[in-house]
């Protein structure tokens, strides 16, 4: 289990990408890389889990309030995959404060709580939606788009009222077991 930093930032993730366009009319934004696994609504990832034959969930943790893409996929016109698990005390409302460079949608629980498909730099709760944190482990997919540049994102939540901190949040990030690899030697190059 992990804490939310000191500002309330959710800097524990698991990734997987880059995804790039494969000629279907819907492109990377509407493309689900993740059917093979199920779908993005039905994601519920451990760390070196595959989907399809390249692709491999690996954890970022980073140490910043902004989850800094970039060292990880340099391409331009791609998206990639961003999935936490957030383990709340009780029910609650929250206000998830986004800041994305570019464009995100983004599922918690399975259900689309935001669809936004736009080039802009990333900055500190520049957008913010109401969504229900249930008690217990709560799933939240991130699909982030790269046009090109910078490539990052800022995530928390936030108080509904006075824009509080949750400090009561914990974030989970599992990493699938595997026999005779040690979780290191699996993660080697990301
Ligand atoms: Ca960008």
């Amino acid at each position: 289990m992990f804490h939310l930093n000191q500002n309330g930032y959710i800097t524990n993730w698991l990734v997987i990408g880059p995804f790039s366009d494969t000629g279907s009319q819907e492109g990377r934004w509407e493309e689900d890389y993740l059917k093979a696994g199920g779908g993005e609504n039905k994601a519920c990832p451990k760390g070196g889990d595959k989907v399809g034959l390249l692709n491999r969930w690996e954890p970022l943790f980073g140490a910043d309030d902004k989850v800094d893409l970039l060292p990880f996929f340099k391409e331009n016109n791609i998206v990639c995959y961003l999935f936490t698990y957030v383990v709340s005390p009780n029910d609650r409302e929250a206000v998830l404060a986004i800041g994305s460079d570019d464009g995100a949608k983004m599922w918690l629980n399975g259900s689309l709580i935001y669809n936004t498909r736009i080039a802009r730099p990333a900055i500190p709760d520049q957008e913010k939606v109401l969504v229900v944190l249930k008690k217990g482990t709560n799933h939240l997919l991130i699909k982030l788009e790269q046009y090109q540049g910078a490539y990052a994102i800022y995530l928390r939540f936030l108080g509904r009222q006075d824009q509080s901190i949750f400090s009561d949040l914990q974030i989970e990030i599992p990493i699938l077991e595997t026999k005779g690899e040690s979780p290191k030697e699996q993660l080697d190059g990301f």
